[in-house]
């Protein structure tokens, strides 16, 4: 469901990169005698070709589509090359995609907030470089403007004739407003940025630039390959006036549909003829805020600051003949999926020190009788243990689960065409600090691998995956999965699972508040997050009363939670401490009014070597009931 960010700094620079071709250009990186040439890369499913998945500029000229099969395209562009996706494990190996992504993504983020959001393109947040160029070497200053700068597309500019001299008038008019100005220097630098990863990878990309993500993304797309466009705010109106709904992030799905057929809204602009209120009404209040900011150009989103993936997830489709039709068929791909993925979880926990929490398994299934034919086989989910073998069957555990509430009460013969695994809610491991080991006293590796299995879970029911190899929905909520490079998000419709809605607002709330490794530590213990959050003086409170709320929270689908969980026995055995025990540095990641407290307790502490008992610092780490 979106959620209405209002935008209160218009003057934010943020770009949005997106590279060309993406898979095309490694391709021709591996072979330079493609350069040039009509080419696109297959899946490896071969049927008529293979589907195409990357198509290059030359071939689009032919009419090549990605929607097409090999077979097809050689019949519109006789020279067109096929470069088959690297293959591992029977299906389609996207290392070398993955690492070349992260390539460009390190030259990317060396000038302001990068946020990887999917395998081939970033947001940038450079309002502090833009400013910083507008106060030392402003555009009107510079002796000669880049030249892929000057050849920027800015929305709204009159004349195709002798463009790229009315752009440089623009770049440095002395009548521009501040944002222009602003905007000016972000693309001068983007424009440098382009030419880096050009150099360093041999890659071209295209970008938007503007003051927020939502028309930094829209404008991206505008012209490619290899260009840049800017969008000012005074074109903002325009550009939403003329913009199918459905091309805007979130309204492509059943959101997008409804405002054509109940609103008769079909170009975004036209959303402006309607109220606030009018819009609450009909979608509820965050959406239909939402909505009326859109309509604006408003959005507050900001750039994360995230280079690694949130998630990551393989999977395979089995179309028409290739159905998996028995539960060793699918065992065995499960197997070959879950070893994938605990190969790149490994890795991110040995490279990143991140752990991922939560283990999903999608599926799309048919039954061979016609008995209901739009049930959908239902997204499971359940803590993640570490291990490869544990991993496996903790897979096959939610595909049973699946397949038995996809069959109900009807024992017909089933049919799996894809298969899919993703590891999610992926958090960084708190740092050994005396306060988590008070909290913890085990490692946190082994409380992962410890989680019991036993808390399978319904994930969101609209996760969706392609049903050709490789090809999976485009959507737009935060949490993506990587599935065959695309991230594959839930519908934008809301879930049915509120549970995890909920959870995931908490998480997100909780990233909001900072970053800290305590935090971190404290949103495992969902209810004392919110308290935590909220009224640092009830800790104490929301600590006496976890247990109760342990057990209701214990069938939510997050495996954080049972890590973070704090059983009476750890918290009594851990709660007798010196001051001197705590490590100075995890005081700066406490909520500010608990820092205050602490230092003042710890000075207290140090000079009269007692703790001050009935503080709310005191209830806070206490376990003692009567305190
Ligand atoms: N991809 C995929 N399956 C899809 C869509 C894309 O495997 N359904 C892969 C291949 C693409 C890469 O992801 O090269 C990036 O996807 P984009 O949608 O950004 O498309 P391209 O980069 O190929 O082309 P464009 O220049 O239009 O962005």
């Amino acid at each position: 469901m979106p959620i209405p960010r209002p935008d209160l700094q218009g003057d934010r620079v943020i770009a949005h990169v997106d590279m060309d071709c993406f898979y095309v250009q490694v391709e021709q990186r591996k072979q330079p005698k493609l350069r040039g040439l009509p080419t696109a890369v297959v899946q490896y499913n071969d049927w008529k070709g293979g589907a195409l998945i990357a198509v290059s500029y030359e071939a689009r000229k032919f009419g090549v589509k990605r929607s097409m099969r090999g077979a097809e395209a050689e019949m519109v562009c006789p020279n067109i090359q096929l470069v088959q996706v690297p293959v591992a494990r029977g299906k389609a190996d996207l290392n070398a995609y993955r690492s070349a992504g992260s390539e460009v993504v390190s030259i990317l983020s060396t000038k302001g907030r990068c946020e990887r959001a999917s395998i081939d393109e970033v947001y940038l947040d450079l309002t502090d470089a833009a400013e910083s160029m507008l106060l030392e070497t402003p555009p009107a200053a510079l002796e000669d403007i880049d030249e892929e700068a000057l050849k920027s597309h800015v929305l709204g500019l009159s004349g195709d004739e002798d463009r790229e001299k009315n752009v440089q008038r623009w770049f440095i008019r002395s009548d521009a407003i501040h944002q222009d100005r602003l905007l000016a220097c972000g693309a001068i630098i983007v424009a440098h940025l382009r030419g880096e990863v050009l150099k360093e990878t041999e890659f071209t990309c295209s970008a938007g630039i503007a003051h927020n993500k939502m028309l930094a993304k829209l404008a991206s797309g505008m012209h490619k390959p290899a260009q840049q466009t800017i969008v000012p705010s005074s074109a903002v109106k325009d550009l939403l006036a003329s913009l199918p709904v459905k091309k805007m992030k979130q309204l492509g799905g059943k959101l997008g549909s409804s405002l054509q057929n109940d609103l008769g809204v079909n170009n975004v602009g036209d959303l402006l003829k309607f109220s606030e209120e009018k819009l609450q009404e009909r979608y509820g209040f965050n959406t239909g805020t939402w909505l009326w900011n859109i309509a604006r150009g408003i959005s507050g989103d900001e750039v994360k600051g995230r280079v690694l993936p949130k998630s990551h997830g393989c999977g395979k489709t089995f179309p028409g003949p290739r159905a998996l039709k028995t539960a060793a068929a699918v065992e065995s791909w499960l197997n070959q999926l879950c070893e994938e993925l605990s190969e790149r979880i490994q890795l991110d926990m040995d490279q990143n020190k991140r752990v991922a929490h939560t283990l999903t398994l999608h599926a799309r299934a048919f039954k061979t009788s016609d008995v209901e034919p739009h049930k959908k086989f239902p997204s499971k989910s359940c803590p993640l243990r570490y291990g490869i073998n544990k991993i496996q069957e903790d897979a096959k555990k939610l595909f049973d689960t699946g397949l038995r509430e996809f069959l109900g009460s009807h024992s017909n013969a089933w049919r799996v065409t894809s298969l899919a695994i993703s590891a999610g809610k992926i958090l960084d491991t708190p740092r050994t600090s005396s306060i988590s080991r008070f909290f913890q006293g085990k490692s946190l590796s082994s409380a992962i691998s410890d989680a019991s299995n036993d808390d399978i879970q319904d994930d969101a029911p609209s996760f969706s995956i392609g049903c050709k190899e490789n090809i999976v929905p485009e959507s737009d909520k935060d949490e993506e999965v990587f599935v065959h490079g695309k991230s594959v998000k839930e519908d934008d419709a809301p879930s049915k699972d509120r549970k995890i809605d909920v959870l995931c607002t908490q998480s997100r709330k909780q990233k909001d508040k900072g970053n800290g490794s305590i935090l971190k530590f404290f949103s495992g213990t969902n209810t004392s997050t919110k308290h935590a959050s909220n009224a640092p003086s009830s800790w104490s409170e929301s600590l006496k009363g976890q247990d109760q709320r342990d057990h209701q929270e214990e069938s939510l689908v997050d495996g954080h939670s049972r890590l973070g969980k704090i059983s009476n026995q750890q918290r009594d055995s851990s709660w007798n401490f010196n001051a001197e025990d705590i490590d100075p540095s995890v005081i700066d990641e406490l909520p500010e009014e608990i820092q205050r407290e602490v230092r003042g307790w710890i000075c207290s502490s140090k000079r009269a070597k007692t703790t001050k008992r009935g503080s709310s610092i005191f209830h806070y780490f206490t376990t003692d009931d009567n305190a």
